[in-house]
Formats: C-alpha cells, structure tokens, sequence
C-alpha cells in the first residue's frame, strides 16, 4: 500500500532567500506499507516553483500519472530509476519514491541506511544555512552559530544584500568557516560585485547566476580565488562533467532530493571525488524524514565538507517525527536502527481528498 500526506509545519523562523520567504515547509511525505515494513519518502518541493521548477503539485501529477505504475512494477531502487529514465526531468518527484525505496530495501535487509549505502563513516559534519533578515539579526544568528558548534556558516545573498552583510560579519568574525548562498541572484553584469566578495575569505561563493549559466560560472571562477560551489545547476552526473570541462565548478552541493535521489547521488560523489571536486549535503528545509536521508548520505566517506543538515529543533518546535537529531561539536549521527531509523508521528498525517490519500491499494 501507498499513500501521501501533505503536512505544513511552521518554521520556527522565517527563512528568506533571493528567491522568496518560506513560513513553512509544505512538505510532501509519501508512506509505503508492505508486511510488517513501513518506508518513507519526501519531496523537496514547496507550494510555488521559485527553486527550480517543479512544485508539490508537479510532484503529485507525475507520481500518479508514472510512477505509481512502476513502483507496483518493482520495489528496486536501481531498477525504479531506469524504468522511470523516460520520463524526462522531474528529478524532485523521481527522488521522492527512489530515496522512499532504499528506506524499504535497507529495512527489508535490517540494516541502517548510512550502512546501507556502504561507505558510512558514522558521523556528519554539520553547517548552517542562515536566511536573509536585518544586519542586526544576522550578526545574532551568526554569534549563535558558532557559540552552538556548527562548523560552517553560510548565509543567503541576493543584489543590494551582500557586500554591506559579508563586512559586517567579518569585523565580527573574521575567522569563522563562512560561505554565501545566491541562489542564482547575480548575472554575468554583476561580476564587479561577485568581485569585491573575493575579498572576504569565504570557503565559497554558492550558485550565484542562473542554474543553466554554466559558461557565466566559468568566466567568473577564472576571475576570482574564491571557490565556485554549484546547487541548482548540478542536476545529472552529466552537468557536472559539463561543469568540469567548461572550469565551471570546485564544489558541489548535492541534495538527493534535487538530484533523484541516493542512486544519483552516489554517482555523483564518485564522479566528483574522480575530479577533485569537493562535495557536500545540502537540505531544503526538509521534516525529519527528508533529513535522515540527508544526515545518512552526509555521513558517507565521499562527503568532505559540512553541508545543511542542521538538528530538527533549529527549524520547527515540533517535527513530524518521533524521533529528533542532536548535533554535538557539530557532528551529527544517523540512526542506528533499520532505514532511515525515524518513524513518522502519525498525529501529523492528513488523509483527506485535498491533502493526502491513497495511492496504491
Ligand atoms: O539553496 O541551499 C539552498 C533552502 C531551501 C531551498 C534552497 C536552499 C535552502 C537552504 C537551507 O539553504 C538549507 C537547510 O537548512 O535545509
Ligand atoms: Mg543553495
């Protein structure tokens, strides 16, 4: 059996980023009960397409029209992905049912993902992504950051909010692991700011053009010592090699749920490790079940940088699962127990017409 609940959990605060403010996570949670195992997926996306293009509506349209067909078809994550490969794009809603699928085969076979996966070190490190507010509330967000472990600080930019924050946090913090996050605010005319940021020491500059800019990303990473770290451009292992020859890339953000999922992201840190590519997990503000894929995957050897995973507590005061991340010295385990090691409270799981129903009998 399969079916989907559509939660909204409010963020504890709102986080605003260049491409708009999100007050809560309108998370797509999609439950598959088969004997005695219960397996959980999550799309990463949200009511409006504003990250990139697809929406939870897209999502649910391509699941019911495809996906639901293959996944009565076979319940192998590998085999999922080739039979869903004709379907063009929609990697969010692809990533949804094949990371639901490796929580089921890692309980069917008892073991914790991060283990399942097959290169766990048994720990992330963890960074925090910070949204845009006044400089006042930023440099607060910041000193409690650090004070609280996190081992990268990287902040959300966008044109006339950059050069004036990243001053100000350096007169404050002049040492602190710092990154910016554009989400694709800049074009290849704004290149005397992007410019003036390679003055600030940061670990690097994240996605700051248009995602299928990959020759802008080349000429600006020509012209700057800052590192280039790309989120919303990587979708396929055959972006990255695009972004590789062009000279467009030193670091990848790899979130399973943009990129299809644990499958793919696998690909991908191989073929960036192959090329010296640093890597990391990002998040989407995901709900526990999101985010123990993400902690699983970014306690892989592959991963050596501190990505978005912080604890649940930092984003909502009561999440949709039972059980709760902790970060000690900015380090956060996975589960111990079998698959994503997180069970859903049920408190939260809406089956009525318009937010959640039956998929598969
Ligand atoms: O670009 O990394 C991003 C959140 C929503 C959409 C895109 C991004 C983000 C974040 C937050 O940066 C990361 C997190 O804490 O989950
Ligand atoms: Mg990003």
């Amino acid at each position: 059996m399969l079916f989907y609940s559509k939660v909204s959990l409010p963020l504890i605060k709102e986080f605003r980023t260049s491409f708009g403010t999100e007050k809560n996570r309108n998370a797509l949670i999609f439950i598959m009960r088969e004997g005695e195992i219960e397996a959980y997926g999550e799309a990463v996306t949200e009511e409006d397409p504003l990250y990139g293009y697809e929406d939870n509506y897209s999502v649910m349209y391509v699941v019911r029209k495809y996906l639901v067909d293959i996944i009565k078809s076979t319940k192998d994550p590998e085999k999922f992905m080739e039979k869903a490969e004709r379907i063009k794009g929609h990697l969010m809603a692809k990533a949804a049912i094949e990371m639901m699928l490796w929580d089921y085969v890692a309980k069917e076979e008892e073991k914790p993902l991060h283990k399942f996966i097959g290169y766990s070190k048994g720990e992330a490190d963890v960074g925090i992504s910070i949204g845009m507010s006044s400089i006042e509330d930023m440099l607060n967000s910041v000193r409690s950051a650090v004070s609280s472990g996190y081992k990268r600080i990287k902040v959300k930019i966008e044109k006339g909010y950059d050069l004036e924050i990243l001053k100000a946090i350096r007169e404050n913090f002049p040492h602190i692991n710092l990154s910016v996050d554009a989400n694709q605010a800049y074009s290849r005319d704004d290149f005397k700011i992007i410019e003036e940021m390679d003055t600030f020491n940061l670990a690097y500059i994240e996605q700051p053009l248009q995602l299928d800019d990959l020759n802008g990303h080349a000429f600006i990473r020509k012209r700057i010592q800052t590192p280039l770290c790309l989120d919303e451009s990587i979708t396929t292992v055959r972006t990255l090699s695009n972004a590789i020859e062009l000279g467009a890339v030193d670091i990848i953000n790899i979130k399973p749920g943009r990129v299809g999922g644990i499958g793919p992201s696998i690909n991908l840190m191989e073929d960036a490790k192959e090329n010296d590519i640093g890597v990391w997990i990002g998040g989407m503000l995901e709900t526990g079940i999101g985010r123990s894929f993400n902690i699983s995957l970014a306690s892989q050897k592959y991963v050596n940088m501190p990505g978005d995973t912080s604890p649940n507590s930092r984003y909502f005061k009561k999440d949709i699962t039972n059980e709760m991340f902790q970060m000690v010295d900015g380090k956060i385990k996975p589960y111990e127990n079998s698959g994503i090691g997180v069970s859903l409270d049920y408190r939260f799981v809406k089956m009525s017409e318009m937010e959640g129903g039956k998929l598969i009998d």
